[in-house]
């Protein structure tokens, strides 16, 4: 019954619904075994509150990969996101390595951008070393503006298809195998979501609401991952996760007091409605 176990690396920001306050609770109710590694620990992310505190938990990531490998412990999927340092990205790529089963899944989240600019904590030494896990990646899930650092291609606010071909052609060049890359939009009122798959492109096109909001990132990549996981095919994952991520996204809209995060726990039942239904179609197919 596709019941995954899946390792998920990525930070914990104690308040802000990003990251693993994010990624646990939606594979969760996706019915999948989910492990941590936390890559840090903050006091809150990083993107609209200032003075947060950050550990860094690099140094403590070889014993834990040291200790899985003494217990023989393998993982279907590893998901990454949000890393603590340039320096950590060299020990994910060996957990994956040592910790994959044959079949297993590199799905990589090159957490580190928006809007045209890095997030705070980052560098293009960051960057560089991004590129390398990314090379990697079954499945390479970016935003287009770290489709833009990924590739060296200049960021734009307004595109054409023949843009967003090049930025996908140059992350497979790069490496990624299949590529979801989000926040695609032709027309100031849609956004989408534009899947490639071993260099097969299809579009997925949805209303875009007017509001930023942090943390959907987050929520996209674990849905994505959460419903890929249960059997269904990239398009159909990357659809359901849109579908979700901007329910949630009304649910949170007109909120004042929240403008951190999205309210994505009330929609993770609508969510299992979502995937049951799409498997129940493919079952048909
Ligand atoms: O949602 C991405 C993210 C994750 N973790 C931390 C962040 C951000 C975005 O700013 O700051 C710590």
């Amino acid at each position: 019954m596709a019941y995954r176990r899946i390792l998920t690396i990525q930070d914990i920001s104690c308040v802000g619904q990003c990251s693993l306050t994010v990624a646990l609770p939606i594979l969760s109710a996706c019915g999948h075994e989910t492990a941590i590694l936390p890559s840090a620990v903050l006091s809150t992310h990083t993107a609209g509150f200032s003075g947060w505190t950050c550990r860094d938990l690099t140094e403590d990531m070889p014993a834990i990969n040291a200790h899985w490998n003494k217990e023989g412990l393998r993982f279907e999927a590893v998901y990454t996101g949000y890393l603590g340092s340039t320096r950590q990205i060299d020990y994910v790529k060996a957990i994956m390595n040592s910790t994959l089963t044959p079949e297993g899944l590199r799905i990589v989240d090159p957490a580190m951008a928006d809007h045209g600019k890095l997030y705070p904590a980052f560098d293009m030494e960051y960057v560089e070393a991004m590129k390398s896990l990314c090379a990697s990646a079954d499945y390479l899930l970016p935003n287009v503006t770290e489709a833009c650092f990924l590739t060296g291609i200049e960021y734009r606010e307004e595109y054409d298809e023949t843009y967003i071909e090049k930025l996908l052609t140059a992350l497979h060049k790069l490496g990624a195998k299949n590529v979801i890359l989000t926040g695609v939009g032709f027309h100031p009122a849609q956004t989408g979501v534009m899947i490639s798959e071993s260099g097969v492109r299809s579009y997925y096109c949805h209303r875009r609401l007017s509001e930023n909001c942090h943390g959907t990132g987050d929520v996209y990549a674990s849905a994505f991952v959460g419903a890929l996981l249960k059997g269904l095919d990239a398009y159909t994952a990357a659809k359901i996760a849109a579908d979700y991520t901007l329910l949630c996204m009304e649910n949170t809209r007109g909120d004042k007091d929240h403008t951190y995060g999205v309210k994505f726990e009330p929609m993770l039942g609508t969510l299992m409605d979502m995937i049951r239904i799409a498997r129940k179609m493919a079952a048909r197919d």
